[in-house]
């Protein structure tokens, strides 16, 4: 006769301390059939581009610093901005070393060892983007490159590749071939091509007399940038929808660089913060690339009209990861980050973007998508949607803590204690 303790029905999940959090959730996925191992795999293999400019409010290293202009704008005065070229990598080592994983570093041309003397940006040579290359080859990353026109005389009356003045122009279109050969150079030096992306602020406040004539120069102006076939960089261009001072008119829109890139076979860069806030940047990932070999995109977060607030794990971010990742598009798209948060520690901007971005991935990279698509296939929305909103409940925390264990980076709760001593012994330092 069995005793009433052995009666008793065997409790579903394994009792506290029985065993690892990981190993339960491991179960708990295998039962929908999918492979939290292969997942934690996976995700080791999807570097990020991590923007240089979060550490220093896109400030650079040239010796003759103008405020951020171009339509976008870092506010916040929190303490232990990077000063120096010096500082910037101590602290983006730092970060990295809070991140799981390999990733890259995106940097902008006004980020040059440039010395004490000044170089105009018409004449920027590889030579002074050596040392970050020496830099980044040591931690064994990546490089990205992006040609910088704002912040700087000849961009302050809105316009750059498409002024109507054709000295204007010319600068700026020698600004940028000197880029592209930059990103070349970086690319071909750490054996794995840089994405050399162009954005730029032209745009005017209120509506223009004529949308169509700038358009024309721009175009103009990027097919004398483009002509020179470079080995190492691949190219990629930026379009927004509209900008503090560009409200009423963009020259480089949407439309613009979707129509250019495809042309021209260049990649497009999609700014998450770029689009109108109910538009569904996600759903354009699998449009764009019946007819583009890859995208780049910049994971942003738009809140009303700034465009570059810290990424977080948002709706939104989880949207676009999932189109990734469930199409096993990983391989086409290239990620960035794209923040500039002067209001909060920007060590820890860096961290909290790319480990959300992470975490995000890591989600769509345990979705049971074969039994959401079975359902779907057996024409059952009914199942696809009840699996859908019960996945939001699976233990995917304690999967991404192994992923952290793996990589030997503390996990959530931990890392941030390591900021603060950062912050202590060496951010608050900078006065
Ligand atoms: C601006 C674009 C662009 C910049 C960086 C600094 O709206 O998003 O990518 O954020 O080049
Ligand atoms: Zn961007």
């Amino acid at each position: 006769m069995p005793s009433p303790a052995s009666r008793k029905k065997k409790p579903f999940f394994p009792r506290e301390g029985a065993q690892s959090p990981y190993s339960v959730a491991q179960q708990r996925y295998a039962a929908l059939g999918v492979d939290s191992d292969a997942a934690l795999l996976a995700l080791a293999q999807i570097p990020l581009s991590l923007p240089c400019w979060q550490g220093d409010d896109v400030q650079g290293f040239e010796p003759s610093k103008l405020p951020l202009s171009g339509g976008i704008a870092a506010t916040g005065s929190y303490p232990g901005r990077a000063r120096t070229l010096q500082e910037l990598r101590q602290d983006l080592e730092f970060a990295l070393s809070l991140i799981p994983a390999k990733h890259r570093l995106n940097l902008h041309a006004s980020y040059g060892d440039f010395g004490p003397t000044a170089v105009p940006r018409d004449a920027i040579e590889p030579e002074h983007f050596q040392s970050w290359i020496t830099w980044a080859k040591t931690l064994g990353i990546g490089l990205d490159f992006n040609p910088t026109l704002f912040s700087h005389p000849k961009a302050v009356d809105g316009f750059t590749l498409s002024h109507p003045s054709k000295a204007i122009r010319k600068f700026w279109i020698e600004h940028a071939i000197r880029s592209r050969r930059i990103g070349a150079a970086m690319g071909r030096a750490l054996h794995a091509p840089s994405v050399t992306n162009l954005w730029i602020p032209d745009g005017s406040k209120d509506s223009p007399a004529d949308r169509l004539a700038p358009r024309k120069r721009l175009a103009d102006s990027l097919d004398e940038i483009f002509a020179e076939n470079l080995r190492g960089t691949l190219d990629s261009l930026e379009p927004k929808l509209f900008g503090i001072g560009s409200e009423s008119y963009v020259v480089g829109s949407h439309e613009f660089y979707l129509a250019y890139a495809l042309s021209r076979k260049k990649l497009l860069c999609l700014d998450s913060g770029h689009y109108h806030p109910t538009e569904n940047v996600a759903d354009k990932i699998t449009s764009l690339l019946q007819f583009f070999p890859q995208l780049l995109l910049h994971l942003s977060r738009g809140i009303r009209w700034d465009s570059d607030h810290v990424v977080i794990q948002n709706d939104e971010l989880l949207a676009i990861t999932r189109e990734i990742i469930a199409n096993r598009l990983q391989s086409r798209v290239r990620i960035g980050l794209d923040s500039f948060d002067a209001s909060i520690n920007r060590v820890a901007a860096w961290v909290i973007g790319a480990r959300a971005t992470q975490r995000a991935l890591l989600i769509a990279l345990l979705e049971p998508t074969q039994a959401l698509r079975e359902a779907e296939n057996q024409g059952d929305p009914t199942g696809r949607l009840a699996l859908q909103e019960e996945i939001k409940a699976l233990p995917f925390g304690a999967v991404w803590e192994r992923f952290c264990e793996i990589h030997q980076v503390p996990p959530d709760h931990q890392w941030i204690a390591k900021v603060r001593r950062y912050e202590a012994d060496v951010l608050a330092r900078r006065s």
